[in-house]
Formats: C-alpha cells, sequence, structure tokens
C-alpha cells in the first residue's frame, strides 16, 4: 500500500531544471541560500545541483562576474505555479528589475520542465537562451552529462558550438 502510493506520487513529479544566477550583494551566499529555499517551495524536492561557477558577464560588460549554478527539482508543481515559487524566491532577494540582462541579487530561470515545449512570452520553455550560454550549459553537463534537451540536442555537444570563455568552477 505504502509502496504503491509511493509510486504514484513519483509518477506525477515533474523533473525540473532550475538556472540560478547572482553578481550583486554577495553572489556565492545569494546562490547558496537560493538553493535552501528551492528545497522548501511546497510539493518540491532539491533533488541535485552543481558546482557554483564563476561566469564573464552576458549583456552588458559594465557589470560584476556572475556566480551560476544550476539545480534539478522534482516538483508536483504545474510550470506557472512554480515560476511564482521562483519570482517570490527573487522577491525575497531584494530583486529589482532594471535593466534586461543587467546586474540582479537573484535570477531564477526554469531551463527545462520535463519535455514541455512552450513559447508563451510569460513562461518559454526550454528557456529561450539556454543553447547560447555557457553559464548555464556548463553546470548543466556537470549534472546531466547525457541530457538530451527537447527541441535542441545534446548539451555536451551544444557545448562545443559556443564561442565563449570557459565559466570557472570554484572550489
Ligand atoms: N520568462 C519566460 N520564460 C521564462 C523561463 N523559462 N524562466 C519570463 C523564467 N522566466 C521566464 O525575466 C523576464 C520575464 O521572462 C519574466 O517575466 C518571466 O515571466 P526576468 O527574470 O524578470 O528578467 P531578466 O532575467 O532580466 O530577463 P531574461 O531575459 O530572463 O534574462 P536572462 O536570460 O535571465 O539573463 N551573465 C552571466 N554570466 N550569468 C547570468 O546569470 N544572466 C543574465 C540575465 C544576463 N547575463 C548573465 C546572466
Ligand atoms: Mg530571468
Amino acid at each position: 500500500m505504502h509502496r504503491a502510493s509511493t509510486l504514484e506520487k513519483s509518477l506525477v513529479m515533474a523533473k525540473v531544471y532550475i538556472g540560478l544566477g547572482s553578481n550583486m550583494q554577495s553572489p556565492r551566499q545569494q546562490v547558496t541560500t537560493a538553493l535552501h529555499e528551492l528545497d522548501q517551495i511546497e510539493n518540491t524536492s532539491l533533488v541535485r545541483y552543481s558546482s557554483l561557477y564563476q561566469t564573464k558577464p552576458v549583456g552588458s560588460k559594465d557589470q560584476d562576474d556572475y556566480i551560476n549554478a544550476v539545480a534539478v527539482l522534482y516538483s508536483e508543481l504545474s510550470p506557472a505555479n512554480l515560476l511564482d515559487e521562483l519570482h517570490q524566491i527573487e522577491n525575497t532577494h531584494q530583486r529589482i528589475r532594471q535593466q534586461r540582462w543587467g546586474p540582479r541579487t537573484l535570477d531564477l530561470d526554469i531551463l527545462l520542465y520535463d519535455d514541455i515545449i512552450m513559447t508563451d512570452p510569460d513562461l518559454t520553455l526550454p528557456h529561450k537562451e539556454i543553447v547560447n550560454r555557457l553559464f548555464v550549459l556548463v553546470p548543466l553537463a556537470e549534472i546531466a552529462p547525457d541530457l538530451c534537451m527537447p527541441g535542441f540536442g545534446s548539451v555536451s555537444e551544444l557545448i562545443l558550438r559556443v564561442d565563449e570563455p570557459l565559466p570557472e568552477k570554484l572550489l
């Protein structure tokens, strides 16, 4: 009985990849705290996360380096409800939306939600910039080297196509 209900539960759980980034106000601490907060989301568990990486800013160069990481969650929340939860976590980190691709205390993006493909401006899946960014692809490959992304292909092959400096893994 217990095993059956556990199995049913696992069947409704989505596997979700989250990108974390910060380049303001103690970025390492911002990302480490956010990983803990992801695990506190209702009906959601943090399963795995990458090392932290120091990365050169993409977009405006007139900003500090970022700390980036990628996490895997299992979640019973819908994509829209999970995005709401991520925005709430960003808000508790005093995230202010001033400039697109500008500096931020914390950015949480849904990179992949199971195999869902959707292009709503409020939620595009997979994340529209995923294939162009080593600050996402390198930590993603660390925790899911065999991952094949719907519509895009293998994460390891995508890394070879991006002409950017390699992110530096922090110890
Ligand atoms: N949105 C649509 N799809 C998604 C998704 N899959 N996940 C919508 C999360 N949000 C999604 O996001 C803008 C809108 O995108 C939201 O309303 C949401 O509904 P935002 O977080 O408010 O604004 P933003 O982050 O400035 O814009 P954007 O386009 O999401 O920026 P990115 O792509 O997140 O880039 N350089 C380095 N090295 N490391 C970084 O982490 N990050 C950025 C921000 C720029 N340069 C960087 C880094
Ligand atoms: Mg974002």
